[in-house]
């Protein structure tokens, strides 16, 4: 902290580490962690406390069309437009307490600190928790604010379904929160969300802060090998039309592409389904979920023209109609430089070890930065371990990210 420079405003990190704990006792699992997947019964749980919680502090809230919630802070300038802050409360079903959680409760302990210290800002302030970020339930990843910004239909969000058939929008009225204001983004200063990094980049460096300059590309595949299913005793091997001959020789192949183009490309295959499923029955169908990723978009194309070449020529070898369907393409985001900007300054305010970094994750921030100048805020999490129970962060990086976002946003007032 440079002589004679004031102190910047900083949170209260207790009172952020309680809320945090507080809600990880909804979909608390054994293992330590949360699961409140999109729209279940825990996930109205953590909404209505974070709603009851932001009414407390003096906020009015809405809920739009997908279920996002906007919990706002008036400003003093008459039709400013707002800055929003915010991340996600839904978790993956094995999640930890702190991814999207902590972006949602920082945004209102930022509230609780402005209210404390009597700030106010010209525009107003909207925390925000968006609907579905994690894809886990129901696809795809960051639904709410890709309904939100218009990279997603409203209608085509609200037909998705979950494996047992039950209707996004179906389950929005279930828990209540099927609201009326319409998804669309309106004017936005600005916007700035806080998450852990999950990954090692942050705590491999001794860094505290993360000022992220973008996010890499996202790709999501439902690929589907149709077979004949038939008895496992008596039907001779070369008289089968077996998908999984298929899935045995496009797989290798896959991991084969990415290793060549590492160290940046990743390549995730996380859901596999024979059907019907049965030990003495081969399958008449297979599907397989997969997740790419690279920071380059051109790549990330070659990579998934690899792949859909791989699958369909196995299929070919095998006599199988193959199909390669598209659930999710978020192309690689850099975010604004004013917003990054701001998050460098407010980091070096408050004296923090930063560096700047591109996210592996991907957030809702890179919907919200198609419409609005968007920031992003890391902070290291314990051997960058994410989408697990085991997920740990520490009270003072908290607090550290936390501030970053109380700066970055009145770096803009
Ligand atoms: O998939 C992601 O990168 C995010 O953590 N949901
Ligand atoms: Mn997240
Ligand atoms: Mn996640």
């Amino acid at each position: 902290m440079a002589e004679g420079t004031a102190r910047p405003l900083t949170t209260d990190g207790d009172r952020l580490w309680r809320s945090l704990m507080d809600m990880a006792e909804i979909g608390a699992t054994t293992a330590g962690g949360s699961n409140r997947l999109a729209l279940t019964d825990a996930d109205k749980a953590g909404r209505d406390l974070f709603v009851r919680w932001c009414r407390d502090v003096g906020c009015s809230v809405e809920v739009d069309a997908i279920g996002n919630i906007f919990a706002r802070r008036e400003g003093v300038r008459p039709g400013a437009a707002p800055v929003l802050i915010g991340s996600h409360l839904d978790t993956q079903a094995t999640g930890g307490r702190f991814d999207g959680v902590y972006g949602v409760l920082a945004a209102l302990e930022v509230i609780r600190t402005l209210n404390d210290a009597g700030v106010h800002t010209e525009f107003p302030i909207e925390a925000v928790a968006w609907t579905n970020e994690e894809g886990a339930r129901f696809a795809p990843a960051m639904m709410g604010s890709a309904v939100w910004s218009g990279a997603q239909a409203l209608a085509d969000a609200h037909a998705r379904t979950d494996r047992s058939g039950c209707r996004v929008d179906e389950e929005l009225r279930r828990i209540g929160y099927l609201g009326d204001r319409h998804c669309v983004p309106g004017p936005v200063r600005a916007a700035f969300e806080v998450h852990i990094e999950q990954g090692p980049v942050l705590e491999r460096a001794g860094r505290q802060i993360g000022v992220v300059t973008g996010i890499q590309g996202v790709r999501w595949f439902e690929i589907g090998v149709d077979g004949t299913s038939c008895h496992a005793g008596t039907t001779p091997m070369d008289a089968r039309r077996d998908p999984i001959r298929a899935l045995s020789e496009f797989l290798p192949e896959l991991h084969r592409l990415v290793d060549r183009h590492q160290p940046l490309a990743r390549l995730t295959v996380g859901r596999l389904a024979a059907i019907p499923g049965a030990y003495n029955t081969v399958p008449k169908r297979a599907t397989v979920g997969v997740d790419l990723r690279h920071p380059d978009a051109a790549v990330l194309d070659d990579l998934a023209a690899a792949l859909e070449s791989s699958v369909l020529a196995a299929c070919e070898r095998h006599g199988l109609s193959g199909s390669v369907r598209v659930e999710l393409d978020c192309a690689p985001v850099s975010f604004a430089p004013e917003c990054v900007d701001a998050v460098q300054r407010a980091a070096d305010a408050c004296g923090y070890h930063a560096m700047r970094m591109v996210s592996g994750a991907a957030h809702d921030s890179m919907h919200v930065a198609r419409v609005a100048p968007t920031g992003m805020i890391f902070v290291p999490c314990e051997d960058g371990v994410s989408h697990n129970e085991a997920e740990r962060a520490r009270p003072e990086d908290l607090e550290a990210g936390c501030n970053v976002l109380l700066g970055a946003v009145l770096e803009l007032r």
